[in-house]
């Protein structure tokens, strides 16, 4: 007899695109493997927890049947690609998105051993076809993340990547990319050794060649100067910081065989998905649907999971994935948008999305318990209960709709960009979190750590107090994040 072992299995969607058809083959894995619940990542991704583990072998067969893989979803590699989701975003939203596979299959390793293992493909006689010029005998000293950014949006935190693309469109037509590089959250409570870190602009490319350049000589500097005897400061951020922004582009340069160009301007005004109904340059509708913290489930009062299976089989939306845990149904034509919409509406979930407040709606929490063997307090299943403290308080102090972020996560390690929120919760102990606050709306500025291990109670206190100051003092259109760094609350 041994161990009920159970698993948690991540997908590798290159931007955060399934069809119609994959999606209603994962709603039935799903079903049959796990949990049944299916999780929108912060990385624009789907987890399955609970996967049993004879079970594990079947789900990445049918995973493999429908079309999808979990190669490098975690590991000491690269990690899922993530791009600004919403083809609203940009007249070229496809061919700037096209790079988030690009730059996935520059990441992915040469190793067969997943169809080996998995798909039971015959082992290769010949070891010679898969040796790997990036990764080596020796992969990265740690995981590494690529975020593409299309302004003036920032919906994915693109300075929390290792290595950070802001595509540069002019007059619509897309003129290469800023790179900005060493972005990493994670830390650790009680060492100040480790830090969130968000990327340090570099430079800019402007031909393909030199962006897949610069990202896969980025990738080669942290193989080879990157830290292999601590993982706690193997990060790129570290390796950054240990030589040196100046000495990593002089590195970076070098390998490349071209200089970077000066970073061309561009601005990011907000970080949002555009929830409900949306048209993009073609005409085509998009529909993002609020599922609170990525968690596609069927409840009591929301058939969430059972809408968009019957979504799914009409054939007539695809299915993207946003960084922040949301879903857009997508590519959708004219002439389909009523049969969308009348499912959306019989089983409420025009209701559920266009009726949540924005602060609800743009909050983003981590898993944390029960499945995060990390987690020190609950995450995902607790965010949604404060949020519903918080909203009284921005009505009794007449905030009406403020789109303040809020975010939450189990422990220190970032996996709901808690540092880069204007409220951000990081969990210490059970039923306790730091308090930070004053990261910007955009995601370009890090938040500062106001109080620490507290409670709801002391929690709500803490914000009725600074709500109130706000609602008192604040300038005209200024942000809760702007303002408590004005008024020098935080420093
Ligand atoms: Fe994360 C580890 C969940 C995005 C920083 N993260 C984990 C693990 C795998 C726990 C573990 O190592 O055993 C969590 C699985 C929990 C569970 O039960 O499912 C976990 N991370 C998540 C997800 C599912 C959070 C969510 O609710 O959406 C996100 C999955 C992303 C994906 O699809 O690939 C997730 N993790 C992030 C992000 C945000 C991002 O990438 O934009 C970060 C901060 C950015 C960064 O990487 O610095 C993040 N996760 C971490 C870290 C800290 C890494 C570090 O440099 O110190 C760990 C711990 C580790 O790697 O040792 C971690
Ligand atoms: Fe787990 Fe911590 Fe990540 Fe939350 S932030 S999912 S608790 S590792």
């Amino acid at each position: 007899l041994e161990w009920l072992y159970s698993y948690m299995v991540r997908l590798r969607l290159p931007g955060g695109f399934i069809t119609a058809e994959q999606w209603e083959g994962l709603h039935h894995i799903a079903g049959q493997h796990s949990t049944g619940v299916i999780k929108i990542t912060t990385r624009q991704t789907i987890q399955l927890h609970g996967i049993l583990k004879n079970h594990v072998k079947p789900t990445l067969q049918d995973f493999h049947t429908a079309g999808l893989d979990s190669i490098s979803a975690c590991g000491d590699v690269n990690r899922n690609v993530i791009c600004s989701s919403h083809p609203k975003q940009s007249p070229v939203h496809e061919q700037v998105f096209a790079y988030a596979d690009k730059l996935s299959q520059l990441g992915l390793p040469k190793t067969r051993a997943y169809y080996e293992i998995w798909l039971d493909e015959a082992p290769l006689t010949n070891k010679k076809e898969e040796e790997d010029p990036l990764y080596q005998d020796r992969y990265l000293p740690r995981k590494f993340k690529m975020a593409i950014a299309i302004p003036p949006n920032n919906d994915v935190d693109v300075f929390a990547n290792d290595l950070a693309l802001i595509a540069i469109i002019e007059n619509n037509e897309l003129k290469g990319f800023n790179i900005a590089a060493g972005g990493g959250l994670g830390a650790t409570h009680g060492n100040a050794n480790t830090y969130p870190r968000l990327a340090t602009m570099l430079g800019f490319c402007d031909t393909e060649e030199k962006v897949l350049k610069a990202a896969y000589e980025i990738i080669t500097i942290q193989r080879d100067f990157g830290n292999r005897s601590d993982r706690k400061f193997s990060r790129l951020k570290y390796t950054i910081d240990k030589m040196g922004v100046e000495a990593f582009k002089a590195e970076l340069e070098k390998r490349c065989g071209f200089e970077l160009e000066a970073p061309r301007p561009y601005v990011f005004t907000e970080r949002v998905d555009y929830f409900g109904w949306q048209q993009n340059h073609e005409g085509k509708w998009y529909y993002t649907v609020f599922a609170e913290n990525g968690r596609v489930m069927d409840t009591e009062t929301l058939p969430l999971k059972t809408a968009l299976l019957e979504v799914s089989k009409t054939r007539k939306a695809n299915f993207r994935f946003t960084a922040n845990q949301k879903l857009i149904l997508s590519d959708i034509l004219e002439e389909d948008k009523a049969v969308i919409n009348e499912i959306l509406e019989r089983y409420g979930i025009r209701q559920h999305t266009e009726n949540a407040s924005s602060m609800r709606r743009n909050a983003i929490a981590c898993v944390a318990m029960n499945t995060c063997p990390l987690a020190l307090a609950e995450g995902q299943r607790y965010l949604p209960t404060l949020i519903g403290k918080i909203e009284p308080l921005l009505e009794k102090y007449k905030l009406g709709d403020d789109a303040i972020t809020v975010r939450m996560t189990g422990c220190p390690n970032g996996c709901g960009r808690s540092y880069i929120a204007e409220i951000g919760f990081v969990g210490t102990s059970y039923g306790h979190y730091n308090l930070h606050i004053g990261g910007d709306r955009e995601g370009t500025r890090l938040n500062t750590k106001y109080k620490e291990g507290i409670d709801e109670e002391t929690i709500l206190k803490e914000l009725d107090s600074l709500l109130s100051l706000y609602s008192r003092k604040r300038k005209k259109k200024e942000t809760f994040g702007d303002f408590v760094i004005r008024e020098k609350i935080i420093s």
